[in-house]
């Protein structure tokens, strides 16, 4: 029993990088991960030329002696064996994103939700960078906290993107600002229910205090406000908050008066889950000091991120819209409610435990017809029966062909799963990829041409409120 070092389990991308920041700082540490192959064994050899101790494979445990600390990545679920045993040690267990955070000089700015957090982390470093802070990217977005702890710890600004499983055993976590973007049934392969999903998502607010701000949506008030310790300065965004769209402009209310930040149609994207990120950004550069200008000129700019209702193009006149990242019913539910013409919707996947009925009150809206893939093609099958038509297709490239071949000029056909990729891809974005890749190949045997960019205006994506001189159009 050694009740010193720590123990880091999972040797993923948080894994390395935390036992990396630990062994810069001198500590022993020693990394457990039950599976052995791929990438894990340069991981392995390259912490053990620094003097860490890994141990992999299914024999993993048996290196298991009695810890100071235990460091737990976020894809490890909590009835993991190794931390129940560290809990039954009652050795504290934190999250990678806690022990990274202990390490960051600068201001931290975190976001967290259950969609559009990429996008809103993105527009703020966008307009933090833009406004003269220099600011890093870091978190759920790909790039570990405690890797920007080791490479750039001393940024002014980090903006962290959080996940409810790296919320899941924070301590001290402490962002200057915690935005909160929405709440929708997810991951219930993990968690129990959605309050004990939505619990751990409250967890970012948890350790603010005077002088921190909490960026929240409106809508979502009543709910928060109770997580929010006081002294934390409260601000909304949305219908009915201090940064909302009123009048065609996005405007910051304060005391005394409003600030128009810029007008709504001058913003690069219409799409709702967009326009929701864009007044959370603006509303949390708002918190941290940031003025409009740079929010303006980030808002106007901004092309959205791929695999987001990336437009890929026309062929023959019928669009395409690669909504990959879209893994939860809800974030499908809201590329739906984008358009205003025909949709041919490709959807299926593998099921995170989620309820499909979820997408009910949303069906048809714009689908004409939905093409279901994936191992969860049935029961989506069962909530869209007598509400859409459809059909099954045994691979991506089916869909994409069927999709193709039944759409009339001037409609949509939209890739936005609601579901993990995992059936059929190793990630959202090989799906999307993929997605693409069948896109530009329909258009090469069709037209002999690609036609690609971004949606113009009457690309058929709604927009909220008529632009200037313009009427929304009509399904
Ligand atoms: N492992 C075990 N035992 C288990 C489960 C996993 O040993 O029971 C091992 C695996 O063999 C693997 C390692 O744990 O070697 C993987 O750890 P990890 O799943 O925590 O993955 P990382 O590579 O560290 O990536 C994590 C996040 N992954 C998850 O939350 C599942 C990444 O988010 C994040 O970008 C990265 O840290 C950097 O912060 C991905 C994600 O899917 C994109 N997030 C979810 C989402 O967005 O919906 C929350």
């Amino acid at each position: 029993m050694k009740d010193a070092g720590f123990a880091i389990i999972g040797l993923g991308l948080s894994g390395e990088a935390a036992a990396e920041l630990l062994l810069r700082r001198g500590e022993e540490v020693a990394v457990f991960d039950d599976r052995a192959g791929g990438e894990r064994k340069n991981r392995a050899d390259r912490l053990r030329a620094r003097g860490g101790a890994v141990f992999l494979g299914p024999k993993a445990a048996e290196g298991w002696e009695g810890y100071g600390t235990v460091v737990v990545s976020p894809g490890i679920p909590p009835v993991h064996p190794l931390l129940l045993r560290a809990r039954e040690a009652e050795t504290p267990v934190i999250s990678e994103v806690e022990l990274a955070s202990r390490f960051l000089r600068g201001r931290l700015v975190a976001v967290t939700g259950t969609n559009g957090k990429t996008t809103t982390v993105s527009l703020l470093v966008e307009i933090f960078r833009r406004s003269g802070r220099p600011a890093a990217a870091g978190g759920n977005i790909g790039y570990p906290l405690s890797r920007v702890a080791l490479e750039a710890g001393d940024t002014p600004v980090v903006v962290a993107e959080i996940s409810s499983f790296q919320l899941d055993n924070v301590v001290d976590f402490r962002p200057g600002t915690a935005v909160f973007l929405n709440l929708a049934p997810d991951h219930l392969d993990r968690y129990p229910s959605v309050g004990e999903y939505g619990a751990a998502k409250l967890k970012i607010f948890a350790r603010q205090g005077r002088g921190d701000s909490a960026v929240i949506p409106a809508e979502m008030e009543d709910f928060l406000s109770p997580a929010v310790p006081p002294g934390v300065r409260k601000i909304t965004w949305g219908e009915g908050g201090e940064v909302g769209f009123r009048r065609g402009n996005l405007v910051s209310g304060f005391p005394g008066g409003e600030e128009v930040i810029i007008p709504e149609r001058e913003i690069a994207v219409s799409t709702p889950s967009y326009r929701a990120a864009a007044l959370a950004a603006a509303a949390a550069a708002r918190a941290e000091g940031v003025a409009g200008g740079a929010v303006a000129a980030v808002l106007k700019s901004f092309p959205g991120l791929p695999h987001r209702m990336e437009y890929l193009g026309e062929a023959e006149g019928v669009g395409f819209y690669n909504d990959s990242k879209a893994t939860n019913p809800a974030a499908a539910a809201s590329a739906l409610q984008a358009f205003d013409r025909p949709v041919t919707w490709l959807a299926g996947g593998r099921n995170k435990g989620l309820d499909f009925s979820y997408l009910r009150p949303f069906l048809p809206g714009p689908v004409k017809r939905a093409i279901l893939i994936g191992e969860s093609r049935e029961e989506l099958g069962r909530v869209l029966k007598g509400r859409v038509s459809f059909r099954y297709a045994e691979t991506l490239r089916e869909a994409v062909w069927r999709a193709f071949r039944g759409a009339e000029p001037g409609e949509a056909v939209l890739l936005s799963p609601g579901c993990a990729s995992f059936d059929m891809f190793e990630d959202y974005r090989a799906r999307g990829d993929s997605f693409r890749k069948l896109f530009s190949e329909l258009v090469g045997a069709e037209t002999g041409k690609e036609s690609a960019g971004r949606p113009g205006p009457g690309s058929g994506l709604r927009a909220e409120t008529p632009r200037d001189g313009e009427t929304p159009t009509e399904k």
